[in-house]
């Protein structure tokens, strides 16, 4: 058995902290209320007697339902459990809030040059479209004409001149609407308006860019499929959240107004795919509508990180790959060596206050590959910084780190050089510094040379708003063409495949709205989603076939893996399947494809619903017979924990080895006529001598070459090992924090907890005279349900004494928001003003919280099949009520 020791690689990337991410918010007292037949959703909030308001009805051709508020959040759940029950009702979900997925914002420049004119003359050169082979469409006059892509996002700038100017129809951006207003945070009341322009968030504008930018742009931009029509469904306000009812109703609007297909870039940790956006995600793409969702930017998360609602059921979530040449918007800014001047490209940071300042450089150090330049405080020879601007290399710590390091000896501004390709943003606030702004690691090596050689160097910068701006572009050695380190790894915890298949999303050069610069580089699978959903349209006019599962089945199988790659070296084993799913997708090859199979993946399951014996067919639809012969191409089998008694699984990039899984083929070699169709059995082994206890993830490629030199390859994926084994909360999972303790650290048993009266948690006069705890539960896999009981230590109050027994463990019932379902792995806190899940507060006295967290597969009836932790014990008291109206009856004891 081959197993590579990969060690010397992995050792060589810069330690990445266990992501810890927290469950998407609830939004208390909101509920997602789903009708079994159609029903008045206003009847529906009038029989609960004025207790709740409308948020939002849902009733749509394939939802019917209405999310609602409980105006008194204190009987939310009580009453929400009340609903759940009446007659029509099918069941009733948390709202919960989505943001948009944590993207990089490299450089945003505006064309100060000459718009160019339609310039629809030479063939399509975009480096993206070469990756994909999107250009030969273009190169061949297929553009997407007549497919209707709707877009949910941020809105659209749709008044830039590249996204056509005009919102209506006859526009490109043809359609949409906007659901929640500028203000809208996910947490206020959104205020809809029938306008979804963009002009304050940026991210629904490059997205929008990405498929369909006009060539009127001096930049090259050309949108995958320019001919389409998108409709804009607004989201998002200028900043933050979504809730998941909004997103409901947003894809139902779209399905409704006839789109072909339905791109979203938004999501959140989740790795069950019954999570409810999601299943309405499964609904729309089951009606004949493809929907392609991004994989997550939590690729440091390691695997077993899937995001919802890309994790649905026949839900398309695509992952990323790096561009392979990295462009950058550069602001123009001037530079004199020894009185000669030349110019150069920056991005400003923030803060970015250069007001034509002209300054010599001061270099810390003249390595230019010092992997920790300036992290350590300056020596004690250095001059006062106050006269210079600090020319210092990015890496190993924080801006913020580099920059107080300069400010400590009087600097007020600051230039980075980049360690990888391109330039970023940075953000560096910090006493005393005034400018900071990134250079290419070309130009920061050019200064210091000049530097080293006794040069004088002198930079003028302008007003990074006033400078004008040019595009650069460098070859990718690094990362090119190979998976993004930022997307996420699936499968889900079901072990069903995912992601899909990939794009590229790493170093995206696209539209921005006018008001944040008009261009942007922005890197993420929210830009690698839209260029998939192009690829559909384009397909769509080539196959003249709309159909979700055709359409992803031949994308899968002509998609190109690739190798695993890190650091800048390449394994020789290609990425897990969980890292790339099919690979990178091959428009043309994906159009023209004669030979078809009936499915885009297939999963073995685990070792306990182990499914080694699956049917596929192939189809020849070529004019030919074609003889096929099938193989196995193993990928990297990854490693979910580090050593046979962690729990917690590795943070990126999980150790690889080559134990392949073997398959065998019947039949593994025939001819199938022109028109004909063979079914195919494969049989699986899962890979031998592994530690089944770690968890390994095996993965590949069952290889189909055909004698008209077709090579098509379906992706494969099981875990060698119970998913049920693995303990998902550790006997010391649960710990009790203070609410106000962003740290979370754990306190020591019997403290006192002053809370406020019950009802007025938000009451901000009693925030210095009341503590709330937070409980704080570590689960090291997701979980499909997790209880948190409230055992009374004393019986002094008739509430201890009422307890019942749940699961072996006394209670008085769980703290309002649980039992929470569909939890991802990492962190969930719930701060607690005393209020219980029935609405009622719980009796001053002395507690602890016993969680439990369901085993994956786990029967949920069983106590067996949960994890239990427990907390230390504590104490809660109330603050006496302002009024006796609201004066408890128990005080408690
Ligand atoms: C442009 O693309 C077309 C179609 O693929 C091809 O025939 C032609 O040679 C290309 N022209 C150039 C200049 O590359
Ligand atoms: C600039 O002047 C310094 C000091 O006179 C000299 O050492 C250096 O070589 C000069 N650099 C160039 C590029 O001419
Ligand atoms: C950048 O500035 C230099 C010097 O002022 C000028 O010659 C050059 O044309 C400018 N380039 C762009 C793209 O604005
Ligand atoms: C794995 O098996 C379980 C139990 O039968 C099932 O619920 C789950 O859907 C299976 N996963 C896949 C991908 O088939
Ligand atoms: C497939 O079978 C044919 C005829 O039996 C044989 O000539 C050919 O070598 C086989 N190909 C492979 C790849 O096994
Ligand atoms: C808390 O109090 C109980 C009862 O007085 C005692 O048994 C226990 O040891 C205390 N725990 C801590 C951590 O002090
Ligand atoms: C709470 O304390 C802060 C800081 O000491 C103070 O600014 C604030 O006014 C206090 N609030 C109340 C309601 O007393
Ligand atoms: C409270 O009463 C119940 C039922 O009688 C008993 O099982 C439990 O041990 C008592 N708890 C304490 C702390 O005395
Ligand atoms: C509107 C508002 O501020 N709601 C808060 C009330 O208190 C609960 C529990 O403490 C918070 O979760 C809410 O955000």
């Amino acid at each position: 058995m081959v197993r590579l020791d990969l060690a010397a690689v992995l050792l060589a990337v810069t330690a990445v902290a266990r992501a810890v991410t927290n469950t998407p918010a609830i939004v208390p007292g909101a509920y997602i209320v789903e009708y079994e037949e159609d029903q008045d959703s206003h009847a529906l909030v009038n029989n609960l007697g004025g207790k709740a308001s409308l948020r939002k009805d849902l009733r749509f051709k394939l939802f019917k339902g209405a999310s609602i508020q409980f105006k008194d959040t204190k009987n939310a759940d009580k009453m929400a459990a009340k609903v759940a029950t009446m007659p029509k009702v099918k069941a009733v979900y948390p709202v919960r809030r989505y943001p948009v997925p944590h993207h990089v914002v490299h450089s945003t420049g505006d064309a100060v040059q000459e718009v160019l004119s339609k310039r629809d003359v030479g063939n399509d050169t975009f480096s993206t479209h070469l990756m994909t082979q999107v250009n030969q469409f273009r190169d061949s006059g297929v553009t997407g004409k007549g497919i209707k892509i709707a877009v949910i996002d941020t809105g659209t700038d749709y008044l830039h001149p590249a996204l056509g100017g005009c919102f209506g129809p006859g526009c490109l951006v043809s359609y949409g609407t906007d659901l929640v207003g500028d203000a809208f945070n996910g947490a206020n009341t959104p205020i809809p308006d029938p306008d979804p322009l963009d002009n304050c968030n940026g991210h629904g504008t490059h997205v929008a860019g990405i498929i369909a930018a006009q060539t009127n742009n001096p930049y090259g931009i050309v949108g995958a499929a320019q001919d389409v029509t998108l409709g804009s469904y607004r989201v998002f306000g200028c900043t933050g959240e979504v809730g998941n009812d909004i997103l409901i109703a947003a894809y139902n609007m779209a399905y409704e107004a006839g789109s072909d297909i339905i791109t979203a870039s938004i999501g959140g940790p989740s790795g069950w795919s019954e999570d409810p956006w999601a299943a309405v995600v499964t609904r729309i793409v089951e009606n004949g509508v493809p929907c392609v969702v991004s994989a997550g930017n939590d690729g440091d998360a390691g695997i077993f990180y899937a995001s919802t609602a890309a994790n649905g059921k026949k839900v398309t979530a695509i992952a990323s790959v790096d561009n392979t040449v990295t462009p950058a918007l550069l602001s123009n800014a001037t530079f004199t060596i020894n009185g000669t001047d030349d110019f150069f490209g920056f991005t400003a940071g923030e803060p970015g206050a250069w007001n034509d300042v002209s300054l010599p450089l001061w270099a810390v150090g003249f390595d230019v590959a010092d992997p920790a330049n300036g992290c350590e405080p300056y020596p004690d020879s250095t001059p006062d910084l106050s006269g210079y601007v600090v020319l210092v290399r990015r890496g190993s710590c924080t801006f913020v780190e580099k920059a107080t390091n300069a400010a400590a000896k009087g600097a007020k501004y600051v230039i980075f050089y980049n360690n990888v390709d391109g330039t970023i943003s940075v953000s560096a606030a910090v006493e005393g510094i005034v400018g900071t702004a990134m250079v290419t690691p070309e130009q920061g090596a050019a200064w210091i040379k000049a530097l080293e050689a006794g040069s004088e160097v002198v930079v003028h910068m302008p007003d990074p708003q006033k400078a004008g701006t040019f595009l650069t572009s460098s070859d990718n050695k690094l990362t090119g063409g190979f998976l993004s380190g930022f997307t996420s790894w699936g499968p889900t915890y079901e072990v069903e495949v995912k992601p899909q298949f990939s794009t590229p999303g790493g170093l995206i050069l696209s539209t921005y709205p006018r008001a944040l610069g008009s261009y942007g580089v922005l890197s993420g699978t929210s830009m690698a989603c839209p260029m998939a959903a192009a690829i559909y349209a384009l397909l769509m006019n080539a196959r003249g076939t709309k159909d979700p599962k055709t359409l992803e089945n031949v994308l899968s199988s002509t998609a190109r893996p690739n190798l695993f790659r890190l650091d800048g070296q390449s394994l020789p084993l290609l990425a897990p399947v969980a890292q790339q799913g099919a690979g990178l997708l091959q428009a043309w090859d994906a159009a023209h494809a004669t030979t078809l199979l009936s499915v885009s993946s297939l999963s073995f399951n685990d070792t306990d619903h182990f499914n080694p014996v699956q049917d596929f067919s192939i189809t020849n639809t070529g004019k030919t017979a074609v003889t096929y012969s099938l193989s196995n191409v193993g990928a990297a089998t990854a490693y979910t924990f580090r050593d046979g008694s962690s729990i917690d699984p590795s943070a990126f990039p999980n150790e690889l080895t080559a134990d392949f899984a073997s398959l065998s083929f019947a039949p593994n070699n025939f001819t199938i006529p022109a028109g004909g169709r063979k079914i195919v059995t494969v049989t699986a082994t899962a890979p031998k001598g592994v530690d089944v206890k770690r968890l390994p993830v095996y993965s590949g490629y069952i290889a189909i070459n055909g004698s008209d030199s077709s090579a098509l390859s379906l992706p494969y994926l099981g875990v060698a090992g119970s998913m049920h084994s693995a303990v998902v909360l550790a006997a010391n999972g649960a710990s009790l924090s203070r609410a106000r303790d962003d740290s979370n650290s754990p306190l020591p048993g019997n403290l006192t907890f002053v809370l406020p009266p019950p009802g007025f948690a938000n009451d901000t006069s009693y925030a210095n005279s009341t503590e709330r705890p937070k409980l704080v539960v570590a689960l090291a896999m997701g979980s499909a349900l997790l209880r948190a009981d409230l055992v009374p230590l004393t019986n002094c109050t008739a509430a201890a004494r009422a307890a019942s027994t749940v699961f072996g463990t006394r209670t008085i019932g769980q703290p309002e928001g649980l039992p929470a379902q569909w939890n991802p792995r990492g962190i969930f806190e719930h701060k607690w003003d005393g209020k219980m899940a029935d609405g009622s507060y719980a009796p001053a006295g002395s507690y602890r919280f016993a969680v439990k967290a369901l085993r994956i597969f786990g029967d949920p009836q069983l106590a067996s099949e949960y994890d239990a932790a427990e907390t230390v014990d504590f104490k809660i008291k109330y603050l006496p009520a302002p009024s006796a109206k609201f004066r408890r009856q128990d005080e408690g004891c």
